[in-house]
Protein backbone atom coordinates (compact mmCIF):
# COMPACT_ATOMS: atom_id res chain seq x y z
CA UNK A 1 0.00 0.00 0.00
CA UNK A 2 2.57 2.55 0.83
CA UNK A 3 4.36 1.87 -2.85
CA UNK A 4 1.27 2.74 -4.67
CA UNK A 5 -0.07 5.32 -2.36
CA UNK A 6 3.61 6.91 -2.82
CA UNK A 7 3.03 6.02 -6.45
CA UNK A 8 -0.32 7.92 -6.96
CA UNK A 9 0.74 10.68 -4.91
CA UNK A 10 3.99 11.67 -7.37
CA UNK A 11 1.96 10.97 -9.92
CA UNK A 12 -0.98 13.79 -8.83
CA UNK A 13 1.89 16.10 -7.69
CA UNK A 14 3.49 15.67 -11.67
CA UNK A 15 0.41 16.21 -12.92
CA UNK A 16 -0.46 19.31 -10.90
CA UNK A 17 2.52 20.89 -11.45
CA UNK A 18 2.53 20.51 -15.67
CA UNK A 19 -1.27 21.53 -15.16
CA UNK A 20 -0.48 24.45 -13.11
CA UNK A 21 2.74 25.36 -15.62
CA UNK A 22 0.17 25.17 -18.64
CA UNK A 23 -2.08 27.55 -16.66
CA UNK A 24 1.08 29.84 -16.26
CA UNK A 25 1.90 29.83 -19.95
CA UNK A 26 -1.64 30.41 -21.69
CA UNK A 27 -1.74 33.74 -19.21
CA UNK A 28 1.99 34.60 -20.20
CA UNK A 29 0.86 34.29 -24.15
CA UNK A 30 -2.26 36.31 -23.49
CA UNK A 31 -0.27 39.20 -21.40
CA UNK A 32 2.82 39.10 -23.44
CA UNK A 33 5.41 41.63 -23.39
CA UNK A 34 5.84 44.12 -26.30
CA UNK A 35 9.48 43.45 -27.82
CA UNK A 36 11.95 46.30 -27.66
CA UNK A 37 12.16 48.66 -30.89
CA UNK A 38 16.09 49.39 -31.76
CA UNK A 39 17.33 50.44 -35.44
CA UNK A 40 18.52 48.34 -37.99
CA UNK A 41 21.70 48.46 -36.95
CA UNK A 42 21.59 47.95 -33.25
CA UNK A 43 19.37 44.90 -33.84
CA UNK A 44 21.73 43.06 -36.24
CA UNK A 45 24.03 43.84 -33.42
CA UNK A 46 21.58 42.34 -30.97
CA UNK A 47 20.96 39.50 -33.22
CA UNK A 48 24.17 38.98 -33.75
CA UNK A 49 25.31 38.15 -30.03
CA UNK A 50 21.92 36.42 -29.12
CA UNK A 51 23.29 33.60 -31.79
CA UNK A 52 26.37 32.31 -29.00
CA UNK A 53 22.97 32.06 -26.76
CA UNK A 54 21.06 29.33 -25.91
CA UNK A 55 18.58 28.89 -23.40
CA UNK A 56 18.03 25.48 -21.96
CA UNK A 57 14.55 25.09 -20.80
CA UNK A 58 11.21 22.73 -20.02
CA UNK A 59 7.86 24.69 -21.69
CA UNK A 60 5.54 24.99 -18.72
CA UNK A 61 8.18 25.39 -16.07
CA UNK A 62 7.39 28.86 -14.72
CA UNK A 63 11.03 29.89 -13.77
CA UNK A 64 11.37 29.21 -17.87
CA UNK A 65 8.04 31.21 -18.73
CA UNK A 66 9.67 34.18 -16.33
CA UNK A 67 13.00 33.96 -18.38
CA UNK A 68 11.31 33.60 -21.93
CA UNK A 69 9.13 36.65 -21.20
CA UNK A 70 12.18 38.53 -20.76
CA UNK A 71 13.90 37.31 -23.54
CA UNK A 72 10.98 38.23 -26.05
CA UNK A 73 10.75 41.81 -24.42
CA UNK A 74 14.03 42.69 -25.04
CA UNK A 75 13.80 41.62 -28.60
CA UNK A 76 16.70 38.55 -28.87
CA UNK A 77 16.75 35.85 -31.04
CA UNK A 78 17.89 32.99 -28.36
CA UNK A 79 17.23 30.17 -29.39
CA UNK A 80 15.12 28.10 -26.87
CA UNK A 81 16.39 24.02 -26.38
CA UNK A 82 14.09 21.54 -24.85
CA UNK A 83 15.44 20.08 -22.29
CA UNK A 84 12.45 18.26 -21.19
CA UNK A 85 11.64 16.00 -24.66
CA UNK A 86 15.23 16.07 -26.85
CA UNK A 87 17.89 13.52 -25.02
CA UNK A 88 20.63 15.71 -26.57
CA UNK A 89 20.01 18.68 -25.48
CA UNK A 90 19.00 16.92 -22.04
CA UNK A 91 22.22 15.23 -21.80
CA UNK A 92 24.61 18.20 -22.90
CA UNK A 93 23.17 20.13 -20.12
CA UNK A 94 24.09 17.32 -17.52
CA UNK A 95 27.20 16.53 -18.91
CA UNK A 96 28.42 20.16 -19.66
CA UNK A 97 26.51 22.20 -17.53
CA UNK A 98 26.66 20.17 -14.65
CA UNK A 99 22.96 19.52 -13.68
CA UNK A 100 19.43 18.90 -14.89
CA UNK A 101 18.21 22.21 -13.90
CA UNK A 102 15.95 25.02 -16.50
CA UNK A 103 16.16 27.52 -17.06
CA UNK A 104 20.11 27.56 -18.17
CA UNK A 105 21.78 30.19 -20.23
CA UNK A 106 24.67 28.82 -22.60
CA UNK A 107 26.79 31.63 -23.21
CA UNK A 108 29.49 30.75 -26.09
CA UNK A 109 32.31 33.11 -25.78
CA UNK A 110 35.73 33.28 -27.23
CA UNK A 111 37.06 29.88 -26.45
CA UNK A 112 34.99 29.13 -23.16
CA UNK A 113 31.94 28.34 -22.77
CA UNK A 114 29.28 29.79 -19.89
CA UNK A 115 26.91 27.79 -18.40
CA UNK A 116 24.55 29.89 -16.39
CA UNK A 117 22.39 28.59 -14.25
CA UNK A 118 18.86 30.81 -11.93
CA UNK A 119 16.06 32.75 -13.94
CA UNK A 120 16.93 35.92 -12.19
CA UNK A 121 20.72 35.63 -12.46
CA UNK A 122 19.95 34.99 -16.62
CA UNK A 123 17.62 37.77 -16.57
CA UNK A 124 19.99 40.12 -15.19
CA UNK A 125 23.04 39.09 -17.28
CA UNK A 126 20.02 39.28 -20.42
CA UNK A 127 19.17 42.87 -19.21
CA UNK A 128 23.03 44.22 -18.81
CA UNK A 129 23.51 42.50 -22.63
CA UNK A 130 19.97 43.62 -24.19
CA UNK A 131 18.14 45.86 -22.11
CA UNK A 132 17.60 49.75 -22.16
CA UNK A 133 20.85 50.56 -20.36
CA UNK A 134 22.86 48.29 -21.30
CA UNK A 135 26.58 49.26 -21.91
CA UNK A 136 26.20 52.11 -20.09
CA UNK A 137 27.16 50.39 -16.12
CA UNK A 138 30.65 50.57 -15.79
CA UNK A 139 32.27 47.36 -15.31
N1 LIG B 1 15.76 28.90 -8.58
C1 LIG B 1 15.72 28.31 -9.89
C2 LIG B 1 14.60 27.27 -9.89
C3 LIG B 1 14.58 26.47 -11.17
C4 LIG B 1 13.74 25.19 -11.03
O1 LIG B 1 13.28 24.81 -9.95
N2 LIG B 1 13.55 24.50 -12.16
C5 LIG B 1 12.91 23.22 -12.15
C6 LIG B 1 11.79 23.17 -13.20
S1 LIG B 1 10.48 24.30 -12.83
C7 LIG B 1 13.91 22.16 -12.57
O2 LIG B 1 14.86 22.44 -13.25
N3 LIG B 1 13.70 20.92 -12.13
C8 LIG B 1 14.56 19.82 -12.50
C9 LIG B 1 13.78 18.65 -13.00
O3 LIG B 1 12.55 18.74 -13.08
O4 LIG B 1 14.43 17.68 -13.39
C10 LIG B 1 15.49 29.40 -10.93
O5 LIG B 1 14.95 30.47 -10.59
O6 LIG B 1 15.90 29.22 -12.10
Amino acid sequence: MGVFTHDLKSMLVKLVREGLGRLIVLVSVLTCPKPMQRSPEAQKKVDEAASKLALYQFYACPFCVKTRRAIRRLNAPIELRDAQNDPIHRQTLLKEGGKIQVPCLRIEGEGETTWLYESSEIIAYLESRFGENAGKNPG
